[in-house]
């Protein structure tokens, strides 16, 4: 990928987005996967969620794509079917392949405090829809990190200011979490082909070209064609977002819930071996967190 980026990409859409309620008490501010953008190739969901104690998401399947939780205060312990089990802290990521099947229980780690975080589903091509689940995991430190000219960037997947994340994504995907300082600007390039957007966390932020109007925290900036993204902090405090781009599958999604095929053959295909737990689902049978 060269460093420079000729056209930067322009902002075509940008959103707030606005607290909802999910799992049990939980509440996430949804920006894809909200009926104003249902997918957005190959993303199905961003939440940034807030959950404090004894909210959370109990017991619940997945099927046919990756969640990536990437925690941003206090701390979530997931528990699955085949006893794997942790705790994702501030800073930490897990990297989940559903694939065939998973069926977990994600819930906050104290009783006290709320827990902050985003998760973000891939979605993945029809042929690793029923790969084997797997996990990738990192602690904070373990986090590739560089820092330039007032920019700060972790590196969760992909590659930026010449580090590269270990993370192997199946879709490809890049996933950074930048923080300007006042005054700060960068040039990111993403290929050219790929869906891409921009999500603040703190701060305001000029994106696309600098004429454009200053986009502030829980607001979704989707970037148009370009090779790039072109950022800047011309305020007065520091600004975090994130970067996010992937390769579009082009593929029909059909979706049911936390189950996301081809087809709705394969959606009824699935409720069936959930409800039987057959086919991915066998571990189902005698578990609860
Ligand atoms: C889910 C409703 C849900 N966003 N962010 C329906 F809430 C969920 C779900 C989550 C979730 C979990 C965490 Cl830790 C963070 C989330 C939705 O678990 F899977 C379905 N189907
Ligand atoms: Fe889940």
């Amino acid at each position: 990928m060269s460093n420079v980026v000729r056209e930067p990409r322009p902002v075509v859409k940008k959103f707030l987005a606005r607290p909802q309620h999910e799992g049990v008490g939980a509440v996430v501010r949804r920006s894809i996967g909200r009926f104003e953008l249902k997918y957005f190739d190959p993303f199905l969901v961003l939440d940034e969620f807030s959950v404090s104690a004894p909210a959370g998401f109990p017991d619940h399947p997945h099927r046919g794509f990756e969640t990536v939780t990437y925690m941003l205060q206090g701390a979530v312990t997931h528990e699955d079917f085949e006893g794997h089990k942790g705790t994702i802290e501030a800073g930490d990521l897990q990297w989940m392949t559903a694939g065939k099947g998973i069926v977990h229980s994600e819930m906050p780690a104290a009783t006290q405090g709320t827990q902050k975080g985003l998760q973000l589903w891939i979605n993945l091509p029809a042929k690793y829809k029923m790969v084997e689940p797997r996990y990738q995991e990192m602690k904070s430190k373990d986090i590739a990190e560089a820092a330039k000219d007032g920019v700060e960037v972790r590196v969760i997947a992909g590659e930026a200011l010449g580090i590269k994340s270990q993370i192997y994504t199946r879709t490809p995907t890049m996933y950074l979490d930048f923080t300007l300082k006042p005054g700060a600007n960068i040039r990111q390039p993403i290929p050219e082909s790929w869906n891409a957007f921009v999500y603040v966390l703190e701060g305001e932020g000029i994106f696309g070209n600098s004429r454009s109007s200053p986009v502030s925290a829980h607001h979704i900036v989707l970037l148009g064609s370009g090779d790039g993204l072109e950022a800047k902090n011309k305020s007065s405090k520091l600004l975090r977002f994130i970067l996010i781009g992937g390769e579009p599958l082009g593929e029909p999604v059909v979706q049911y819930g936390p189950f996301v095929m081809n087809s709705q053959e394969e959606i009824d295909q699935t409720i069936e071996d959930y409800e039987n737990c057959s086919n991915g689902f066998e571990k189902a049978k005698y578990w609860k967190s």
